[in-house]
Parts: C-alpha cells; structure tokens; sequence
C-alpha cells in the first residue's frame, strides 16, 4: 500500500553534509585551516544549501571523537569535537538553519561508542557500575589470546576481522560488530536505553528535527553462540531481532513522539519484508530507511567484487523496493558508497555531465524522500587516487588485506577497491577552482580530486545548464509537482539499456525514460503514445523514437 502523507520530511529534499569534507574555516586569527571542515564553514554554506532547494541537513557525526571511523566512534554524545567546533557553533548552525527554514537531523550512532567514551573506560572495571554497559565474554581458553580458540564465538565484524578484542585490564573479550575501537553496547541492560533516551532529548530540546540512526537494526543481540558458517556468522543473533524492534518501539513512544521529528534508519542486510518491519507507519518505529540493494545491483560480493552492470536489474530492484515500502528513503550516495555519476554513469568519460543528470533525474522521480550527499550536485567523480598509499578508510584497508589472504593479486585488488573505496564520497567538496578547491586554506585532510578545476561549484553556480542547476530544476520540479512526490510508482520496463517508469495521481502520468548507455539507443515500446516534455538532458522538446547517450526525458500526459 502506498500511503499519501504530506508530512514536513516527506514535502523536503535532504542534503547530507559529511562535515569533515565539506567546508574548512579559517583559523580564529586568520591563519591557514587545519584542513578539516567544521561548523563555521557549514554555516557559510547555508545560502548555498538553501539555493540548491534542500529543507533538511543531515549532518554526519560531529561528536567527540578519537575518530578511528571518521566519527563514528562516539566518545561524548553531548560535546562537539574541537575540530569541528564548539556547542555554541552547533547552536548557531542550528538557529541559522531555522532563519532558513531549513531543519537539521543528526546522526545517531547508537550500535556502538568510542571505547574511549567514558561508559567503556568504566566498564573495564569490572566493580565500576558500568560492565554491563557493554558485551564482556570470557576466553575460552583453548589457544593464544586473540586466536579462535581463545575468542568467545566465531563471530566476524563488518570490517572483516574478528569480532571480539581481549581486554587486559579486565581479564575478558569485548565484542564490537566493526573497529575494535567501537565497542557494541549491551541493549540487554535497561540503563542503556535509558542513556540514549537522554541523548535524544538534550538534541531535540536544542532544535534538532530527527535522527539518521546508524546501523540501526543489528542493536539487540539475542544469543552469543556460535553463528553459522558464512560471510557474517552470527549474524542470525543480532539481525533485526524482535528486542531490536521493542528499542525502536521503546524510543519512539517514550521520546521521538513527543516531538516534531522524525527518524532514518541506515539498514544492513534487510530485504523487503524485514524492511517493512522497521518502517511501516503503523510499527511506529523508523518513518524511513536506507538499504543498500540498489547501489549493489553491479556487485557480485558486498560493495568490492564488481559485475556487469544491467540498466533492467536497477530497474528490478529499484521497482521492488518503491511498490515494497510505504515510503522511501531514496538516495544515490552517501559518504560509504562511491560517487554515482563513476557508477551507474560516465564518470570519467565523455557524458559525465548528462550522465550526472540522467541520475539527477532517476532520484528525484522515485517515490519517497530524497537524500542528495554533498557533491553528488555538482556530478563530483570518484578519487583520482594513485595507490592504498592515499586511502584512509580503515574498511578500505581491511578488505585489502582481506583479499590478499585470499590470494587476490594486487592490481586486480587495486582495480575493485578504487571503485569502491568509501573514500571515493569524502574527498573535499570542490567549491572553485580556487587552491585545494577552495575547500581550504590549509591542507586538506584527504586528497582532492585533480578534477575540480573543471569540475566545481564556482564554474557551475552561474551556468544554467550545468549540473546543480539541473539538480535545483528537478528540485524545484518535485517541490511544485505532487505527482513526483507522491504518485504512484509504476515500472514499465527495461529495454536494452533503456528503463521507464511512470507516477501517476489522478488523471497526471509522468513517464520517465533513461538510456543508461554511451550509446544512442531505441525505446521502442516503452514509449508512451502521447505526452508533453517536462524535462530533458538535452534540449529535446518533443519525444522521438531513439534516445541520444544518456539521455534522460519525462512526459507529462492526461488521462481520460
Ligand atoms: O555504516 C554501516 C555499515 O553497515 C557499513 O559497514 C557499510 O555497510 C559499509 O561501510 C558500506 O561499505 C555505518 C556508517 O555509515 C559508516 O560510516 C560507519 O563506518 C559504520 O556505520 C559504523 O558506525
């Protein structure tokens, strides 16, 4: 069933800022950027969010953070981390954002803390108060200290090492499902529930309008035996498990409810039916998620091991998952994924710009609430990095060595992890064409991509058929249009490198077609019989039979 909302989050865009990345402030006495971009550099962008058309920030973390994942290692959920500001600023932001009228929602990431955070160094005292904070297994003692004798259980992290990391100080293992510098927290204890409660409120009270929640449904785990052999053993333990559920339950009525908000929770592994679990209305726990399946359709093994990728299999997915859910969050990258325009179109090649635009228009006529990530509006590329030597994703260098043990020679290790790396979304935003692309004064924390003297946002600002001002029309088009934002999705086919759907409310279809290919190619029978132009990569104004290289259009008819 799709459901007609008209809630505030499901009417506006969200533009996702991955702050380090995103602006660099000077220093307070006018010197060169630490080359980290902070609060002060977003407020500046604000005009900037505001003109693309966005109604909502979603911020990545800015927390406390020894950052051994770039943030998502929580050592303090309540202070700024210094590089990125103080309270005050995140207050300013906030404020800032309001005169806009734009909202912000923070990350939440609440599968796990900083093992620096102060509940984790307390729970290495066994007599603290605070142990059961967190999962403790004692060693089985059969081997070494770290070897799979020795290891509570044989279960893996999502960063593809061990799960569990002996703690000298208390005698015992800690589980963490990714760095060992992220130790999971016991959901089994009530105090921690309560804990995050608290944490919700202080943001809600100051102003923040919801939570992107992390790794949200692998909370509860519900045994610690040995999962099955597999990619992921244990997996069956702490995959969307009914206690999982009641947390969400739990927050919602006990917090989120009370407030104007609303939540997205980042998904692993979950198919429709699990999906549908986390998100349908009547649940009351998440209002959306992200899942990944269609960002992996030309992927043999997680987001690493490519295959051929088939415009049809897109469709399928996307089609699956737009008439599955009642609402969706629709979203090409993130700041895990690697940049869509070197993905799913020609990044590096001679249609990067209407490429880019065809994704622009593949986003933004899905059904649900859109999340653009910074950049992705201006059709930046993957990395033009050279070698590991340059890359600082600790998953990256994980699945490096990883492949390596399982003999995969090196170039051929390059060549997958290059495509795929998550450092691909977190180079610098390309503001000009300015030094360090005017990202910042100093030096940046990670590469630029050589590319930004051609493409940035300076060039495109001014230029009415560039990228961001396609993305700011489709916006404006979605904004005026409530066929785009809530009509119903209809899949009308894939044919060779062509793939069409429809939205239709009342007697308006929107029919869009997209030619995923560098080839001109025929749509044949996808084409509706009749219909005005409503947008265009090229400056097509009537319909043909064969579509030029990634073109994209959609045709506005009324039915009878
Ligand atoms: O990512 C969750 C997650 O499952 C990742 O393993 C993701 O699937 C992978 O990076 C894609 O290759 C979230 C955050 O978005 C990510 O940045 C964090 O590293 C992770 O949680 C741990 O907090």
């Amino acid at each position: 069933m799709q459901t007609a909302g008209k809630k505030w989050w499901q009417e506006r865009v969200v533009y996702q800022i991955y702050p380090r990345s995103f602006q660099d402030s000077p220093a307070p006495d006018g010197g060169p950027g630490d080359g980290i971009g902070d609060i002060p550099g977003i407020i500046s962008r604000l005009d900037d969010i505001k003109a693309l058309g966005a109604g909502i920030i979603w911020l990545s973390p800015v927390y406390l953070s020894p950052d051994a994942d770039n943030g998502y290692d929580i050592a303090d959920y309540r202070s700024i981390d210094p590089r990125y500001g103080t309270l005050a600023d995140m207050d300013r932001l906030i404020a800032e954002a309001e005169k806009r009228d734009i909202k912000i929602i923070m990350d939440l990431v609440i599968n796990h803390t900083s093992d620096e955070h102060e509940w984790f160094q307390k729970s290495r005292d066994r007599d603290g108060g605070y142990r059961d904070y967190y999962i403790w297994k004692p060693p089985k003692g059969r081997g070494a200290r770290g070897s799979k004798g020795d290891l509570p259980n044989n279960w893996m992290s999502f960063f593809m090492e061990d799960a569990w990391t002996f703690d000298e100080k208390s005698g015992e293992y800690y589980l963490h499902l990714f760095h060992k510098k992220q130790p999971d927290l016991n959901y089994r204890n009530p105090k921690v529930i309560e804990e995050v409660k608290a944490i919700l409120r202080f943001w809600l009270d100051r102003g923040i309008a919801g939570f992107r929640c992390d790794v949200i449904n692998v909370l509860y785990k519900s045994s610690f035996a040995d999962g099955r052999k597999g990619p992921l053993p244990g997996i069956e333990f702490y995959l969307c498990q009914e206690g999982n559920h009641e947390i969400l339950r739990e927050l919602r009525r006990d917090v989120l409810d009370k407030y104007d908000c609303f939540t997205v929770g980042e998904t692993v592994m979950v198919d429709v039916e699990k999906a549908k679990l986390l998100c349908d209305e009547s649940r009351k726990e998440l209002d959306m998620l992200f899942y990944f399946e269609h960002l992996q359709v030309d992927r043999l093994i997680e987001r690493y091991i490519p295959k051929k990728f088939r415009p049809g299999k897109l469709l399928k997915v996307l089609s699956k998952w737009q008439r599955g859910l009642e609402w969706n969050a629709v979203y090409l990258e993130n700041h895990d994924q690697c940049r869509i325009v070197s993905h799913y179109g020609d990044g590096g090649g001679a249609y990067w710009e209407a490429s880019a635009k065809l994704l622009a228009v593949l986003e933004l006529t899905m059904r649900g609430t859109p999340f653009i990530y910074q950049g992705q509006e201006i059709g930046m590329t993957n990395f033009d990095f050279k070698g590991f030597g340059e890359v600082n994703d600790v998953e990256t260098l994980n699945w490096n060595r990883l492949l390596k043990r399982f003999h995969i020679p090196a170039r051929l290790r390059w060549k997958w992890l290059k495509e795929s790396s998550r450092d691909n979304a977190r180079t610098p935003v390309q503001w000009s064409a300015e030094p360090n692309a005017g990202f910042t004064t100093g030096k940046p924390w990670l590469g630029i991509n050589g590319n930004y003297t051609k493409i940035n946002y300076a060039s495109q600002r001014g230029d009415d058929n560039s990228v961001l001002a396609f993305y700011k029309k489709m916006i404006g088009l979605r904004a005026e249009n409530d066929v785009l934002k809530y009509g119903e999705f209809r899949p009308l086919g894939a044919r060779g490198s062509v793939i069409a759907w429809q939205r239709v409310l009342g007697d308006e279809a929107w029919t869009v077609l997209l030619n995923f290919s560098p080839r001109a190619a025929r749509a044949g029978s996808l084409l509706p019989t009749c219909g005005s132009v409503v947008v265009s990569n090229t400056s097509r104004t009537a319909i043909t039979e064969t579509l030029l290289p990634y073109e994209a259009v959609v045709l506005k008819s009324i039915t009878q």
